[in-house]
């Protein structure tokens, strides 16, 4: 008989590839060629995938982030190879010159954070560790255990610490920190930090060395983002008084959903440890941040969640797709819930949506965070609708990335019109999705 090939399957396969590839031997790298490190979210995605195929492997990633965990409890954004020369990656480990403190981990990070998604990435490696037998999830208990009072001080350093405005919600001080680099969200607060041309040469950039510009954040973007580090650099990376200190702060509400979603994890793994008291506390808090991000975050004329520059109160003009994030959490109200499906199905987004309004200015189909579709944030609206019922819509979305990955490959990122492959091809949070969307 002829095999008939099974495209689910081939896909499957291919994920696994990937993330084999893509393994050092320590963590998981987002990939070979751009990103030769551990990065912070990255590595929640890819544990969910891996919760499939390697659970051991997802739990390491893990405890590789977490061993780097500073002793304020933030979670760096990239854990640095030792073995990877300082000059493959800009900017390394020496650009970020951290403090010798008591308590520093050994392993070099960056001083800023990402989305902290871990907790859900926790919880779901745990939920499967049973298909694999009882080994496995007698090991995922002990992980579980071990993780827990570190990604309780990560929430705690991102909901006391980084309250800059006092009203609820984390601050990023650092577009990078949200996961969407040059998302045009951020560009109404950057009009206001200097971009300054010659730190680019004293700084060259390295992520065009191995790819297209015409992708990639402009000079002018970049050149801030130095100058923001080193602003927060030589703070001593610290959050006293940020509004006055840093020129950048901003309350972004895709950060603030995962921050909410990151509490009711806890809670769901406090009670698997038995810790009742403390389950009940993070469902409050879950509660808590999703009122905030209701109150704040929501701009009632266009019925749209938007970023909020914590230093002027100004919400950005933009839609962008972290807009459409809250819906992951469950005690959103329901209005705000309407709103977000109506922009999602509207001619704006569109399943899976672009990572900008296709109707904005700023909508470059190339460019990195400012158009592209995304499978990462696209997982996590499906999640969204899941959350709130919306079957019909949560599968459509999860054949059209399933779609668009089959036909192109397990790309970085996706031109939103054509599906073409964008950014690196074999990269870790695409097939690692990509696993969990089969499964
Ligand atoms: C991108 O960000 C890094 C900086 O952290 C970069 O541009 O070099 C973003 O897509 C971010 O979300 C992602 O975590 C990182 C690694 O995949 O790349």
């Amino acid at each position: 008989p002829v095999a008939v090939p099974d495209p689910a399957a081939e896909l499957w396969q291919s994920a696994v590839r990937v993330l084999d590839t893509n393994w050092s031997g320590e963590h998981t790298v987002p990939s070979r060629r751009l990103y030769p490190h551990q990065w912070s979210w990255d590595t929640a995605f890819t544990a969910v995938g891996l919760a499939y195929v390697n659970p051991t492997r997802a739990w390491h990633d893990l405890h590789t982030l977490f061993e780097a965990q500073w002793p304020d409890g933030r979670v760096p954004h990239i854990v640095f190879d030792p073995a990877t020369a300082e000059d493959d990656y800009f900017p390394g480990p020496g650009f970020w010159n951290l403090p010798v403190l008591a308590g520093r981990p050994a392993r070099r990070s960056t001083g800023i954070v990402q989305p902290p998604l871990h907790a859900l990435a926790a919880w779901e490696v745990y939920r499967h560790a049973s298909a694999h037998g009882a080994a496995c999830a007698g090991a995922a208990r002990t992980e579980l255990a071990w993780l827990y009072p570190r990604l309780v001080r990560q929430q705690e350093y991102l909901t006391e610490r980084r309250d800059a405005a006092g009203g609820g919600l984390a601050s990023i001080v650092h577009p990078w920190e949200s996961g969407l680099d040059n998302s045009p969200a951020w560009d109404q607060a950057l009009a206001g930090v200097p971009a300054d041309l010659t730190l680019l040469d004293r700084h060259p950039r390295r992520d065009l060395a191995v790819s297209d510009a015409a992708h990639r954040p402009t000079d002018e973007d970049h050149a801030r983002y130095v100058g923001l580090i080193l602003n927060y650099r030589d703070g001593g990376y610290s959050d006293t008084e940020l509004v006055r200190r840093h020129p950048f702060a901003v309350e972004c509400p895709a950060f603030n959903s995962i921050l909410g979603v990151a509490e009711l994890a806890l809670a769901q793994i406090a009670g698997v440890l038995g810790r009742t008291g403390d389950a009940r506390r993070h469902r409050d808090r879950a509660r808590e941040i999703t009122a905030a991000i209701s109150r704040r975050l929501w701009e009632p004329e266009s019925r749209t969640f938007r970023a909020r520059d914590a230093r002027t109160g100004r919400l950005s003009p933009v839609r962008c797709v972290s807009g459409l994030l809250p819906l992951m959490l469950p005690d959103l109200p329901a209005d705000q819930v309407e709103a977000i499906m109506a922009e999602a199905r509207s001619e704006r987004f569109g399943l899976p949506a672009p990572s900008v309004d296709r109707t904005d200015g700023s909508f470059d189909t190339h460019r990195y965070w400012r158009g592209p579709v995304w499978v990462n944030v696209n997982w996590l609206l499906r999640r969204g609708m899941q959350v709130h019922g919306r079957r019909g819509e949560a599968e459509q979305l999860r054949r059209a990335m399933l779609r668009l990955v089959h036909e192109h490959g397990h790309y970085e990122y996706f031109h939103p019109e054509t599906g073409q492959g964008l950014g690196a091809p074999t990269f870790s949070w695409t097939a690692a999705l990509c696993l969990d969307l089969l499964a």
